[in-house]
């Protein structure tokens, strides 16, 4: 009977090679090291060298999260802050109310990216006198610690008012035509935006934010509302049934939507998102618009039919509740624990004159 091979235990074994195994893994590893892509990580195993899609500095990111210790209540899985309101769509789009967010975890996150708002308002012919008080408020309430350029497109350039502003914060003005009629004026801004936003805001800033100027700031509106593209829900419209919403009913129009569509009714004064998502959205509604002027017909609410059929169609990705546009004659409802953005009382008539 052959003599039984003496077999060494497993470790005498793995201390032999031990020396072989370590010098071959460094020769592999030096290998695959010089092979890998430019910039970082290979994303899978690639049939030549694909882009990296992570940016450059990936690692970075990854190794040096540090938000400050903060100290706020935890999340309750199970007792939701707000039970009284909406606060997620049926496509995943959260609704902004008060209770429901924690502004300072966001502003955490936000001053990593150092981001920079552009806020459009529109002050054509009367309108010039709504300007002082918008920036003024806008200044204590709007994007506080953060870089805002407000763009204020009017007719009247010598009428916007001097102001000196902090840091990061500035005026632009941009010369537009006096259109005649207000609906006109009000329509023209989807074309404005647009072409500002190829011409100037996509050099200038991340986000665009496109309200009314006949308004007022009176509580926080900060980094909360920021995603690609948001709407906010009109204040008239929050408990309408749909077959009752303002939205064009004509099916002639570009803005038409029948009577069993519709997920909200959202306010032409208040929208937003980022630079390019904004630049489609008021692409697409100033075309929707001059195709309907082509053809003899214009939207029973302008501009605002042309947002609703355009986000009935494009689905925000966030939306404001009426905490962020409100009217200063109507009392607040028990939900509304907010009146941030606020109407300006006017005479309709005589500012539109
Ligand atoms: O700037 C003007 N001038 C006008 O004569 C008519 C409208 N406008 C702009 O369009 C203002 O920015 C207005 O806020 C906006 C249309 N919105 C309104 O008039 C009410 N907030 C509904």
């Amino acid at each position: 009977m052959a003599p039984a091979r003496h077999i060494a235990p497993v470790g005498t074994t793995l201390k032999r090679w031990l020396p072989v195994i370590f010098v071959g893994l460094m020769f592999f590893t030096g290998l695959a090291w010089n092979n890998f892509p430019e910039g970082g990580w290979p994303r899978c195993a690639s049939y030549g060298v694909i882009d990296n899609p992570l940016d450059d500095n990936y690692m970075d990111h990854v190794m040096n999260v540090q938000l400050p210790r903060m100290n706020y209540a935890q999340p309750k899985v199970l007792n939701p802050v707000r039970t009284d309101v909406l606060t997620m769509t049926p496509w995943f789009a959260p609704i902004v109310w008060e209770g429901s967010f924690n502004r300072d975890i966001l502003n955490e996150q936000y001053k990593k990216r150092n981001i920079s708002i552009g806020l459009t308002v529109f002050a054509v012919k009367k309108y010039v006198v709504f300007l002082q008080r918008f920036i003024e408020t806008a200044e204590k309430f709007f994007m506080v610690g953060q870089r805002v350029n407000y763009y204020v497109f009017t007719d009247l350039p010598e009428q916007v008012p001097k102001m000196t502003l902090p840091d990061g914060r500035q005026v632009v003005t941009i010369q537009v035509p006096g259109y005649k009629r207000w609906q006109e004026v009000s329509m023209r801004r989807m074309e404005m935006i647009h072409d500002a936003s190829m011409r100037n805001f996509v050099y200038e800033v991340d986000y665009i934010v496109a309200v009314d100027v006949d308004m007022q700031f009176t509580d926080e509106v900060g980094v909360e509302i920021l995603g690609d593209v948001f709407g906010t829900l009109h204040p008239g419209f929050y408990e309408t049934e749909r077959q009752h919403f303002t939205y064009e009913r004509r099916a002639s129009s570009q803005a038409y939507i029948p009577e069993d569509e519709g997920d909200f009714y959202y306010a032409g004064g208040f929208f937003g998102g980022t630079v390019k998502e904004v630049f489609m959205l008021t692409g697409h509604c100033h075309s929707a618009m001059m195709a309907d002027r082509d053809r003899g017909i214009e939207a029973i609410w302008h501009d605002e039919s042309h947002l609703n059929k355009y986000l009935l169609n494009h689905k925000p990705t966030k939306i404001l509740s009426p905490e962020y546009l409100w009217d200063c004659n109507t009392r607040s409802p028990p939900f509304l624990l907010k009146r941030r953005f606020l109407t300006v009382s006017k005479n309709h008539t005589q500012i539109r004159s």
